[in-house]
């Protein structure tokens, strides 16, 4: 029996659906999703298995035009998950079109496609009518020689078995990359982190998730079989932490309670899970905390 295993990369501009498509593919909730831009700041892998295939899907982060140092980690992160993918699926929203962001997109991809198969995948396809997906796919397919273009709608699930099973025969043959049971790389910790950071994101307004940061500080087992989760959310205003803890500290409590929720979920078991929230006017510009995220500080210069 021959086996195939290999990384497809997910990139696109903020928004496109590249976790909710990840998610989908492994079957697990292995990347936050949210309805704001830039949730994803790491490369997140998860893996699928398509008959003797491995599928190791790279989320990355959305594709943008970066200002601050931590933006220009997210973009390199997202570029640089897509040069050492063996497929790129470029994701497109079908409703938002060829927008600037995605004419920038395409050009970047003129270097990175260079021997290596890059694939088109028009998301969102729920949200318009079938002639202008016709005239999407046609319009850019004239500014990029795709592989091959996918219509799909990845929170309903419809044309993902398609591109699924395409993947897995543009996968180099060779033995697979992860154990047979295994859906994501990222240490516990990590994920348990982006779990509050998801709840964060969604309950808070403007810029203020933009910058947040959280870490695991503290990850005990206990003898009951449960564990006592420690995480700090870094604020860099005094006026956001007292935003984030809320009136009696009640905005905290309800993420708190929503990521234990959704942690124990994950992990089959009872967790305790503490926050806690510090300022850190300088946040952004540690490389501590960019190592803690999964990225490269110096490609933030
Ligand atoms: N209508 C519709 N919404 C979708 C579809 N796929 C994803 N979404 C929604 O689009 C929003 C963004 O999805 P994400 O998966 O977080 O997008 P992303 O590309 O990972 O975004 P970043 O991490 O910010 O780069 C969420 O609200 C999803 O529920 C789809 O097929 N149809
Ligand atoms: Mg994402």
């Amino acid at each position: 029996m021959t086996t195939r295993a290999g990384f497809v990369a997910l990139i696109g501009e903020p928004n496109a659906g590249k976790s909710t498509l990840t998610n989908l593919m492994v079957g697990a909730k292995v990347s936050i999703v949210t309805h704001k831009v830039q949730t994803t700041r790491a490369r997140i892998r998860g893996v699928a298995l398509e008959g003797d295939a491995q599928l190791v899907f790279v989320d990355t982060p959305g594709l943008f035009k970066p200002r601050r140092r931590l933006d220009r980690a997210m973009v390199a992160a997202a570029w640089g998950g897509a040069a050492d993918a063996d497929v790129v699926v470029l994701m497109i929203e079908a409703h938002r079109g060829v927008t600037e962001g995605v004419e920038r997109i395409l050009e970047g991809l003129e270097e990175i496609g260079q021997g290596r198969t890059i694939a088109l995948a028009i998301n969102k396809i729920d949200k318009v009518e079938a002639p202008d997906l016709l005239a999407l796919t046609k319009d850019l397919n004239e500014r990029y020689a795709f592989a091959e273009t996918f219509m799909i709608s990845a929170e309903r699930g419809h044309g993902v078995e398609a591109l699924r099973t395409w993947l897995a025969n543009e996968l180099p043959e060779g033995p697979w990359l992860y154990p047979e049971d295994q859906i994501a790389d990222l240490p516990m910790r990590m994920i348990a982190a982006e779990m509050t950071r998801e709840k964060l994101t969604l309950r808070l307004h403007q810029e203020l998730p933009y910058q947040l940061t959280v870490e695991t500080e503290n990850w005990e087992e206990r003898k009951d079989g449960s564990a006592k989760v420690d995480q700090v959310v870094y604020v860099v205003r005094d006026g956001h932490k007292g935003i984030v803890l809320g009136k009696r500290g009640e905005t905290i409590k309800a993420i708190g309670q929503a990521a234990r929720i959704e942690l124990e979920e994950f992990m089959g078991r009872k967790i305790h899970l503490f926050l806690q929230v510090k300022v850190r006017p300088n946040w952004l510009e540690e490389s501590e905390r960019y190592s803690e995220m999964g990225l490269d500080f110096k490609d933030g210069n």
